[in-house]
């Protein structure tokens, strides 16, 4: 187990093998809120009962930060300790239900950490989850106790004109003095992680709906009021998400009030109270002049993924926090499932398939081959907010998805009805998800697999799939084997087969599909074949076959793995250009230039004197740059080279300087040698029309961004100034954020003289919109480091008026968008990146831990650099443990890292 080197003991590590049931159940909750931001008070009374499954002890409360004034006991006064910070109560009734009384206060307005109960912009929010509601009331905090909670608000009317909490309102009121009240009563048990309340100066987008049903309900989207006017394409995601989940699962709202409320100051994307949704502002603001089509596109994502949770989560929720991919990789799933469905055409469903994988692999893969590297079900942890990681989400959604493909699409739907059968309104575990979708299938590959394909959720690592192919003229067969084997993690050497559905195919030299003939196997047909593996080793042979086909292996990308084929360059030509799977077209494209990428950086220590992309690999960019049918979103993808993280993870050792150079220079060629083609996508894709946000335009936009940025990359070599010139006539004139930050965006990272002039213009526009400005702060931090000018810019930006460390948007925006998300700035030769790095996390750490242990991951990977970044990462990492003070949220990442 891992050891903290935290002198005073606090940090323990909670395991999931540690369960225990609770020793009390707590039935009903009422709450009832003063709320001031120097001093809210709260008085919670409960029910409670003995749990009769557990032996008899104390009840131990959580509480963090809170000012504990009074505690009563049916009414009358008791005897109660500390324990740290649990409060506990010995001697309490021993038969029947009793009533707990207890009154706090805390302080709103000194809450940084943005957990429990906290102030942003005059206005009162909560976040509770994963275990924010010990900081508003002494609790049983932990989700398998589920309550039936109402509440009273009480403040000041002119102050805190709305207030809001879960479930229906059943009275509100005025009182003396200027203030009001209103009681909120929730219909539907919960544990206290969905707790909330909001209380300001809040107006409302409203409206009613009539579900399939005949049900009524009233969906309310709540922002500051002038932001009214960019509230309508949340409140249509949020229509579309209601009808979705009750045409795909069957699923209806149970609310009769949905409300979904912004906040400025929020440490994630947004949060499934239940009823009272809160979101960061980045989630649900959007219009065409301020947010980009990816703001659009993520609105109704996020919308999505928290209004499915109300039934993967809320209905049915987590046991214990070990079980947090139970909900969060069912809804990513769901929400990933949800935005396919909306799109228009299949070609629009693979660019969404093919946006979700280069998450997991530029993500989730790093993590899972880093020192935080978990199962998807982790078996410990110290800090659970550590653990809302792109493997309990991400990887957790492709666990899911796996088991899909396994049961087939009616197979799934199936198996959710019977979850909720089993399940609603209970605390449940990963096993009990699986169980319930096999149970549904039984004749499935998923039902006869179970113990096996749950691995999936208790090994980490990214299993490597090897795969060679033999070609036998004389018997005309093709023979594909397939080796598996997952490397070591932290705290686990060695790994047991996966079960690995590989979904494949055979191209003809021609292109053309074959259609497929499996030895001993008469019940395949067609050109495609799902491949069950379970074996380390195993092998499928392919009859009829009249010449060396080329394997499209694991299209759709069918399993979380990492595929190693020794696809010949002309094999990945042919896939790139016929494959009839998209995703496996824009893959073939990938690994043509990640080998030219490896070669190059291989070859020359400066990425300089590389050989650089191949003509053949021009060749086929122009002929998808030109295709005639192929659409624009996936032309984009294509022609994107990967991310110099995802190179990097190729590398056995890293030189992010030489990965940064290489990847410069092969993006100056693809620029140049394609300057007419670009020139052309840039025309044939600007056209205007009147701006809609939908898949199809949002592609055409995005290729003549890239185009933009091509040619003024192009100029740059050139000396060419005409391009330039356009980009910043198109930043002036664009009618949507998308065409003006892409113009604006071409400028600065070619570094420009019309960059300077553009970003003060831009600011000037903007300099009242919170969101465009955190744009306008992660261009200049994350723009292309040419002379180590960036990590200036970011001090300066760091002084700017407009800058607040304590706004988690605004922190991201410029200190991650340089540490996290741009390393050939990053990572300095001399040090400096790393030592702002080691700054920014401890100042970050004073105020918000999770923001800070967030910040610290950024040099997760350092153990894969090359000297001097090694050792100065490493000194960067010391100084950072040497904090006596850290949280334990750092603390944990840290010592992780160091270990
Ligand atoms: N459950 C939310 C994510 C979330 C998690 C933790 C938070 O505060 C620490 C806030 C939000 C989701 O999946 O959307
Ligand atoms: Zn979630």
């Amino acid at each position: 187990m891992l050891q903290l080197p935290d002198s005073s003991g606090a940090a323990t590590a909670v395991r999931r093998a540690d369960y225990a049931a609770p020793a009390f159940w707590i039935d009903t909750v009422a709450l009832t809120f003063d709320l001031d931001p120097a001093k809210t008070r709260v008085l919670n009374k409960m029910t409670l009962r003995r749990n009769p499954d557990v032996p008899a002890q104390a009840l131990r409360l959580d509480g963090d930060e809170l000012n504990l004034a009074r505690v009563l006991v049916n009414g009358a006064g008791c005897s109660f300790k500390m324990d740290g910070s649990q409060l506990v109560l010995e001697n309490l009734p021993v038969q029947g239900s009793f009533e707990l009384e207890i009154f706090t206060t805390c302080t709103p307005a000194k809450n940084t950490k943005l957990m429990g109960l906290y102030v942003s912009n005059d206005s009162f929010f909560t976040q509770c989850e994963a275990e924010g509601f010990r900081r508003i009331t002494y609790f049983l905090d932990r989700p398998d106790v589920m309550s039936s909670f109402s509440v009273l608000l009480r403040a000041d009317k002119a102050r805190y004109p709305v207030l809001l909490s879960n479930g229906n309102l059943t009275e509100q009121g005025d009182l003396e003095d200027g203030r009001h009240f209103a009681r909120w009563v929730d219909p539907h048990k919960k544990p206290c992680y969905l707790f909330a309340l909001v209380a300001g100066k809040l107006v409302a987008r409203e409206q009613r709906i009539t579900a399939r049903n005949g049900r009524e309900h009233l969906l309310q989207v709540y922002v500051r009021p002038g932001d009214m006017d960019k509230t309508e394409h949340a409140m249509q995601s949020l229509i579309k998400s209601v009808i979705w989940d009750e045409a795909r699962f069957g699923l209806a709202l149970d609310l009769e009030r949905f409300m979904i409320v912004a906040t400025s100051d929020f440490n994630m994307g947004a949060m499934e109270n239940k009823g009272l949704n809160v979101f960061n502002t980045k989630y649900v603001l959007a219009s065409q002049a301020t947010a980009t089509d990816v703001d659009f596109a993520n609105i109704e994502s996020v919308v999505g993924h928290e209004y499915f949770h109300n039934w993967t989560g809320n209905r049915i929720t987590c046991r214990d926090w070990f079980q947090l991919s139970l909900k969060e990789g069912l809804t990513v799933f769901r929400d990933q499932e949800f935005s396919m469905d909306l799109c228009a055409d299949p070609s629009a469903r693979a660019v969404k398939r093919i946006e979700d994988v280069r998450v997991l692999r530029t993500a989730q893969f790093p993590e899972d081959a880093g020192p935080m590297a978990h199962p998807v079900r982790p078996d410990s942890y110290i800090e659970i907010n550590n653990f809302y990681t792109v493997t309990i989400y991400e990887k957790g959604a492709e666990v899911v998805r796996m088991m899909q493909t396994l049961v087939g699409r009616a197979g799934f739907a199936k198996g959710m009805t019977l979850y909720f059968e089993r399940h609603d309104g209970t605390a449940v575990t990963c096993d009990d998800f699986a169980q319930a979708i096999a149970d549904a299938n039984p004749d499935s590959a998923l039902a006869k697999l179970l113990p096996q394909f749950k691995r999936w959720y208790s090994q980490a690592g990214t299993p490597r799939l090897q795969a060679r192919g033999d070609f036998n003229a004389a018997e005309r067969t093709y023979t594909l084997t397939f080796t598996q084997s997952c490397p070591a993690t932290p705290g686990r050497d060695s790994k047991e087969p996966f079960v690995i559905p590989i979904n494949l195919g055979l191209v003809g030299a021609s292109g053309a599909a074959l259609r497929l003939h499996i030895q001993n196997d008469l019940t395949s047909v067609g050109d495609s074949h799902l491949f069950v593996m379970t074996q380390a080793t195993e092998s499928i042979t392919f009859e009829n076959i009249p010449e060396e086909p080329v394997p499209a292996i694991l299209r759709g990308f069918s399993a979380p793995v990492i595929l190693d084929f020794d696809y010949t360059d002309a094999q990945l030509l042919t896939l790139l250009a016929h494959d009839t799977d998209p995703f496996n077209r824009w893959e073939a494209g990938q690994r043509l230039a990640l080998r030219s990428a490896i070669q190059s950086i291989a070859d020359s220590p400066d990425g300089i004197r590389a050989k650089g992309l191949n003509h053949a690999y021009i060749a086929a960019m122009r002929a998808v740059l030109r295709h005639p049918t192929l659409d624009a979103a996936f032309k984009e993808l294509v022609l994107t080279l990967p991310s110099e993280t995802y190179l990097s993870e190729q590398l056995d050792v890293v030189d992010p300087q030489r990965v940064h150079a290489t990847r410069e220079a092969m993006r100056e060629q693809l620029a140049r040698e394609l300057a007419d083609d670009w020139q052309w996508a840039f025309e044939a894709h600007s056209a205007n029309g009147s701006y809609v946000p939908d898949t199809l335009s949002s592609g055409r936009r995005a290729l003549a961004g890239l185009a933009l940025s091509m040619l003024c990359l192009a100029a740059r070599q050139s000396g060419d100034t005409v391009w330039p010139g356009k980009a910043y006539q198109r930043f002036k004139d664009a009618d949507n954020m998308t065409d003006r930050f892409n113009a604006l965006a071409a400028l600065v990272h070619t570094g420009h003289e019309l960059a300077k002039p553009a970003l003060a213009r831009f600011h000037s526009l903007f300099q009242n919109e919170e969101l465009v400005l955190d744009k306008w702060f992660a261009l200049q931090a994350g723009c292309s480091d040419r002379a180590g000018q960036v990590l200036p810019a970011v001090r300066m930006l760091m002084k700017h008026k407009d800058f607040n460390l304590q706004n988690p948007n605004r922190a991201r925006s410029v200190i991650f968008s340089y540490c996290s998300a741009n390393p050939g700035a990053f990572h300095r030769a001399d040090a400096a990146g790393y030592l702002f790095w080691s700054e920014q996390v401890l100042a970050l750490d004073a105020i918000n831990p999770q923001v800070a242990a967030r910040l610290a991951r950024a040099l997760d990977r350092w153990k894969k650099l090359a000297v001097p970044y090694r050792t100065s990462a490493q000194e960067a990492l010391k100084r950072v443990a040497a904090k006596a003070s850290l949280s334990n949220d750092v603390r944990e990442v840290i010592s992780r890292a160091l270990a």
